[in-house]
């Protein structure tokens, strides 16, 4: 049975799950605090527990809802939930949503009624919850199953560790860890694929048109190994990094609220591609009955491939190239969108160079240098091309590269959020001391942030497991 295929893992201890010596223990004291809290709120204890991981995507960026493969790597930093199924003789059945970190994040009831709208007008944590509430039934809804009603209420309690704004996916770890626990407390498991597919669509209800990397990896993770995940259908296939490399994740302390403002910038974006990939499909002949139904540029990829090959070379470039600076569409009305089509295709080659790089028989020194090198590019290509960097990225790519880095990049939405680095494994720590010295020290002494706080801010990361179901 392929990986994707297998239920969501369930386990009965921490150890299958988290790695020994201090990270083991230090999710010991979370759970048991995360059972002490649930006892205090609910007065019960929690009837399971489940977990799902953000992730640092390390190329292949904006290119999943085209329909691209990418290549990204769970963390260690994940999000738990525990939870309660309400007594079925209770006549007032809720689904109580409450944070560990209650004065950051209130808590909210909702009616025990899967099919509800989500309130996108008003953005509050809850919703991400109310999201995977929504994708689990209709889930059981899609597959014919019976939902039965009265529905049951849950009592639930979220613990997130994963930077949020940050790009590292603090929001599917939440939608994924509450999907895979209302499933379990409702005594049902579907596969990784089935999870990943149905947790892509619903956190969409949030309100951006996101595709399906980061639930993908949550789910999909594997210990040791990064993913490349490829799309339609989802597959997810292990990439083992050179060993003398390690990636290191820092933070631009500019929140990505994609959310809320970048919300529309990122959805421009999904609009803008499918723009490209109509008019592309236009120009390259095909007929209109056929383009109504283009949706993402990697759809007419052939068309593009078969145009390129007649010219004697083969690159999907080059019908960009061709066709979209044609008029009736002025360059200046169409560069924004020659741009994007841009940025997609050669950031979806870059994905394959970067596997063949890792694949490569070559000395681990010369991948790495080419694996810098694909990180670098990538990175060029979001910022001039996606317009999707900042200045206080621009600033930590620099400060990065000028440190050692052998490549760096803006990882996940950008606008914000997190750079992440290739260094050799053997200077790390002194590459995070620079990063200190100079990025950090300034927004430190400027009271911006903690100097207790830096390893939040700053770490290196091994690629972690996947989501997990945990009765303890
Ligand atoms: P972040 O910013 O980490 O949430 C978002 C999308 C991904 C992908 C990246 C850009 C969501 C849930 N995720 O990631 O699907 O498109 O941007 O590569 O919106
Ligand atoms: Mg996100």
């Amino acid at each position: 049975m392929a990986d994707v295929e297998e239920p969501v893992p369930v386990f009965t201890s921490l150890q299958g799950v988290y790695g020994k010596g201090d990270t083991l223990y230090e999710a010991q004291s979370r759970y048991q605090r995360l059972k002490t809290k649930f006892f205090e709120t609910y007065g019960h204890i929690p009837d399971l527990y489940a977990r799902a991981p953000g992730r640092v995507n390390l190329i292949g960026e904006h290119i999943d809802y085209e329909g691209y493969s990418v290549l990204p790597m769970a963390l260690l930093h994940d999000t738990i939930v525990a939870i309660r199924k309400q007594d079925a003789n209770n006549n007032h059945q809720t689904v109580r949503v409450v944070n560990i970190d209650n004065h950051k994040f209130p808590g909210f009831v909702f009616p025990a009624e899967p099919l509800q709208e989500v309130d996108r007008s008003k953005h509050q944590w809850a919703n991400y919850v109310l999201c995977a509430y929504k994708g689990v039934f209709d889930h059981v809804k899609a597959k014919g199953l019976e939902i039965k009603t009265p529905y049951s209420g849950y009592d639930i309690l979220v613990d997130g560790i994963v930077p949020m704004g940050a790009g590292v996916s603090s929001s599917s770890a939440i939608v994924c860890a509450s999907a895979i626990a209302i499933m379990a407390a409702e005594g049902l498991n579907f596969s990784k694929r089935e999870v990943a597919e149905f947790t892509c669509i619903c956190e969409r209800h949030i309100g951006t048109q996101s595709g399906g990397m980061d639930q993908a990896i949550s789910l999909m993770a594997k210990k040791g190994v990064a993913k490349l995940i490829d799309f339609n259908p989802i597959r997810a296939t292990d990439v083992v990094l050179p060993r003398k490399g390690a990636f290191v994740i820092a933070n631009s302390l500019t929140v990505s609220t994609k959310a809320v403002s970048a919300a529309s910038e990122y959805n421009y974006r999904v609009v803008e591609c499918r723009l490209a990939a109509m008019v592309l499909a236009v120009r390259l002949g095909m007929a209109l009955e056929g383009v109504q139904n283009v949706n993402t540029l990697s759809d007419i990829e052939g068309l593009c491939i078969a145009f390129a090959d007649a010219r004697g070379e083969s690159s999907p470039l080059l019908a960009v190239e061709t066709h979209l600076h044609e008029k009736p569409y002025t360059a200046h009305e169409i560069e924004d969108v020659i741009q994007r089509a841009k940025h997609v295709f050669s950031e979806a080659q870059r994905v394959y160079q970067f596997r063949e790089a890792v694949l490569s028989s070559e000395a681990d020194d010369v991948k790495l240098r080419r694996l810098g090198n694909l990180m670098n590019e990538s990175h060029t290509s979001c910022s001039k091309l996606y317009d999707c960097s900042c200045p206080e990225l621009e600033e930590l790519v620099k400060v990065c590269r000028a440190n050692g880095a052998l490549g760096a990049r803006l990882t996940g939405a950008g606008w914000g959020g997190c750079v992440v680095s290739l260094v050799e494994e053997g200077s790390v720590s002194s590459f995070l001391e620079s990063l200190k010295k100079e990025f950090f020290r300034s927004r430190i002494d400027s009271g911006r942030i903690k100097e207790e706080d830096l390893d939040t801010y700053a770490f290196a990361s091994k690629p972690s497991g996947g989501a997990a179901i945990l009765n303890l």
